[in-house]
């Protein structure tokens, strides 16, 4: 059964393409820096807004029209879904996918019976997998849609709900490890804080770091060696949440030892909440060597929350694959997709639309990035502005052979110090700019 039956496989058309249902510039087989573009990017599609999103916003319902879906909450609707997601995503050639549990399968009366369900949807799941080669690139746990987290999961001040969001979590790993996922994703859903006068903040980050390391223990006893993934997120939905950006989530890490077992998944959409570009989210995380994988969408200049968008804007993704080519690529995290369409665009045929956009958008800013690279014009700048550390005193500070009263005896005999020169940010956007 076609469920798209209007759409052939997307194929690699070339740049001069007008085709809207063709790649211009995603051409899997095509090498960038050594590595083809299937491997660089390892894009996939994330479940829950492709297969579940409804369209539905604060001010009315869903409004998407999704005509194999009969609008329940069954197994048997669950696993026609399935079908669905895998003939969209071999359809898009995309190598990978991810999910929630929740969003492939539905939440049963009991814990017991959720985890039938769940067993159910992965036994598809997973003979979809070996007939389409598609992979999982990670899996996830939902804890934040029902209810009973309204006051967080591991953060609860409710000690039930930490019990019941851990046996969740095995089971989600567990899981993912059956359908050979790389990696498994901690986003803090409502971990978080609404108000201080009610809250115990430490108590609440014990509680995370504790979380976390029975993950990590029970990822080992089941023998699942994929990556375990932080996910920042500074607020939505709560004001303020404990994974605030890479910073935060590095100083959690380190602090509660689990800086050996974590890397970090960052979203676009969450790099700008938290008042921070991408670029900076990426680079950061990079050079502290937890950029594991990504989560690619964003948001709007105009609008304060996270849209989550496709990612179009090839200045973005040049940023992005600017710092990921730097680090020598993702693997084995990816580029997934966590993007939704808008509630106006209802069709199913806008959910390829949004896809090849933005895989066009990675591949286009890829090759950018490789371009700039290529010649060497950032990173020879960059290199030029901190030559005064290559040699003489200021070697000696990066070596650490000099304190104050050396630096003081220094300066004394110098006088002052040598000039400054000009950081050309100007001319440095020029730059990028002639690449484009
Ligand atoms: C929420 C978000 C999540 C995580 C996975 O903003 O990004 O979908 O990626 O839980
Ligand atoms: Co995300």
């Amino acid at each position: 059964m076609a469920y798209f039956p209007d759409v052939p496989k997307i194929a690699y058309e070339g740049p001069q393409s007008k085709n809207p249902l063709a790649f211009r510039y995603y051409n899997p087989d095509e090498q960038i820096e050594g590595r083809s573009m299937r491997d660089l990017f390892r894009f996939a599609v994330a479940y829950w807004h492709t297969f579940r999103g409804t369209g539905s916003d604060p001010f009315g319902p869903g409004t998407m029209s999704r005509p194999w879906d009969d609008g329940s909450d069954s197994v048997d609707n669950a696993l026609k879904r399935v079908e669905v997601a895998f003939e969209f995503i071999e359809k898009l050639g995309a190598p990978f996918y991810c999910f929630h549990d929740r969003d492939v399968a539905p939440e049963g009366r009991t814990l017991a019976e959720s985890n039938k369900n769940f067993d159910v949807i992965a036994k598809s799941l997973k003979e979809h997998q070996q007939k389409s080669g598609i992979k999982l690139l990670w899996g996830t746990a939902n804890l934040f849609s029902n209810p009973r987290f309204m006051h967080g999961a591991a953060t609860s001040c409710n000690a039930d709900v930490f019990a019941y969001a851990a046996a969740q979590v095995k089971k989600a790993i567990e899981v993912t490890h059956e359908l050979g996922g790389e990696n498994y994703v901690f986003w803090g859903g409502r971990e978080g804080y609404q108000n201080l006068y009610n809250t115990d903040m430490k108590r609440e980050l014990d509680h995370l770091a504790k979380f976390m390391h029975m993950a990590v223990d029970h990822a080992k006893k089941i023998g699942f060696t994929g990556q375990f993934l932080f996910e920042p997120k500074p607020k939505e939905p709560t004001k303020h949440q404990y994974d605030f950006d890479a910073a935060a989530c590095c100083n959690f890490l380190r602090g509660y030892g689990l800086w050996d077992h974590v890397k970090l998944n960052i979203e676009t959409n969450h790099a700008t909440l938290a008042g921070h570009t991408m670029m900076h989210e990426l680079a950061y995380s990079s050079i502290q060597g937890k950029l594991g994988s990504i989560d690619a969408n964003t948001g709007d200049l105009l609008l304060g929350w996270d849209t989550d968008q496709f990612p179009t804007d090839i200045y973005l993704t040049t940023q992005c694959m600017l710092v990921i080519l730097e680090q020598g690529g993702l693997q084995p995290g990816g580029v997934n997709f966590d993007a939704k369409v808008r509630r106006e665009s209802f069709e199913p045929i806008d959910l390829f639309h949004a896809h090849v956009g933005a895989m066009d958008a990675f591949a286009r800013g890829a090759k950018i990035a490789a371009a700039i690279r290529k010649d060497g014009v950032l990173k020879k700048f960059v290199q030029d502005r901190y030559s005064s550390y290559d040699s003489g005193i200021g070697q000696k500070i990066e070596e650490g052979t000099v304190g104050f009263a050396e630096l003081e005896a220094y300066m004394l005999e110098k006088g002052e110090i040598s000039p400054n020169k000009s950081g050309r940010q100007e001319y440095l956007e020029n730059v990028v700019n002639l690449y484009l």
